[in-house]
């Protein structure tokens, strides 16, 4: 694959959003600041990603599974483009403003619309899914010893 955009490794602040992952969706999802989204090349397009994860805060040492989402989400008729990561972990507090790196490792599917927010839902918790079994190949595994990671 000579030109694929993945690994692709970034971090950047979290920022608020409209509310909803967590309240409609059932998964919270940390947004990135405008300028992170802005860097992301035109080669990773509005899709489902999976990859890992590290939060960039006192006494978190963890590099956690993720499924990040980048595009306008279309269900929610958005027109800025956003980019959204779901830590396949359950905290005891919210991260907002915190310094987040991911790194993108590969696609699991184009954003789409559906036609209710259950459908939407469940994609998501295919998406966990995928990423999750994804995640535990040894070809994964090896970017938790990237020095991308080392502090
Ligand atoms: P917003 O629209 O402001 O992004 P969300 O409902 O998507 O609101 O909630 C996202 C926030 O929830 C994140 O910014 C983070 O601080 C917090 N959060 C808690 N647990 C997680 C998790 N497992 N993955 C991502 N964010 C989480
Ligand atoms: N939004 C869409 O409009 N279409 C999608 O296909 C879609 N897929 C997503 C997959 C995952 C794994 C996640 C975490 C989010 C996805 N979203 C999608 C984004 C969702 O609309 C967004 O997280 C909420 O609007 C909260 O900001
Ligand atoms: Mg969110």
């Amino acid at each position: 694959m000579a030109n694929s955009p993945f690994p692709y490794f970034t971090s950047g602040t979290i920022v608020h959003g409209f509310g909803r992952g967590s309240k409609e969706l059932g998964c919270p999802t940390a947004n990135f600041d405008e300028t992170t989204v802005e860097k992301l090349p035109s080669s990773i397009h509005q899709g489902v990603y999976y990859g890992w994860a590290k939060l960039l805060k006192k006494g978190d040492n963890e590099i956690y599974k993720m499924v990040t989402s980048v595009g306008t989400n279309p269900f929610y008729n958005g027109e800025k483009k956003t980019m959204e990561t779901h830590i396949l972990h359950q905290f005891r507090e919210d991260f907002y403003d915190e310094t987040l790196k991911i790194v993108l490792i590969g696609e699991i599917r184009k954003m789409t619309t559906f036609e209710n927010a259950n459908e939407l839902a469940a994609a998501i918790q295919n998406d966990i899914s995928t990423a999750s079994n994804k995640l535990d190949s040894d070809e994964c595994g090896q970017y938790l010893k990237h020095s991308f990671f080392q502090q």
